[in-house]
């Protein structure tokens, strides 16, 4: 998508500070973190929202997921555990239109959110 600014990262238009990558998806350090960690995980394929996902998408949640636990294995987690967030749509505060969950570690955090 042309003027998406993660399929410009994915495409290496524009720099990210990548942290995995496989056929699927892609990791990146957030460029305004709210946590000692703070990635983006995302779909290589383009997709706003999670209202736009199609039944033949279905394998790329679960790819993003496997993409989250074994960042987080490499990265020694696997005790204090990791916080995943997916904001979709205006309620949410989404702001960038390509599927995306935020990947948050190195603190604790409250629960419910803001
Ligand atoms: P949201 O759509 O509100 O779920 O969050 C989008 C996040 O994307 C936000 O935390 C900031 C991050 N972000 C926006 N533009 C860029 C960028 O160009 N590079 C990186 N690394 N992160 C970005």
């Amino acid at each position: 998508m042309q003027d998406c600014i993660f399929c410009k990262i994915i495409n290496r238009e524009i720099p990210a500070d990548i942290v995995y990558e496989d056929d699927q998806v892609l990791a990146f350090k957030d460029i305004q973190p709210i946590a000692p960690t703070h990635l983006l995980f995302i779909p290589k394929k383009h997709i706003p929202t999670f209202f736009d996902l199609q039944p033949e998408d279905s394998h790329i949640l679960g790819d993003l997921q496997l993409a989250v636990v074994n960042v987080a294995k490499d990265m020694g987690l696997t005790e204090r555990g990791f916080r995943l967030v997916a904001n979709c749509k205006k309620d949410a505060g989404q702001v960038v239109w390509h599927l995306h969950y935020h990947f948050l570690a190195g603190r604790p955090f409250q629960w419910p959110p803001g």
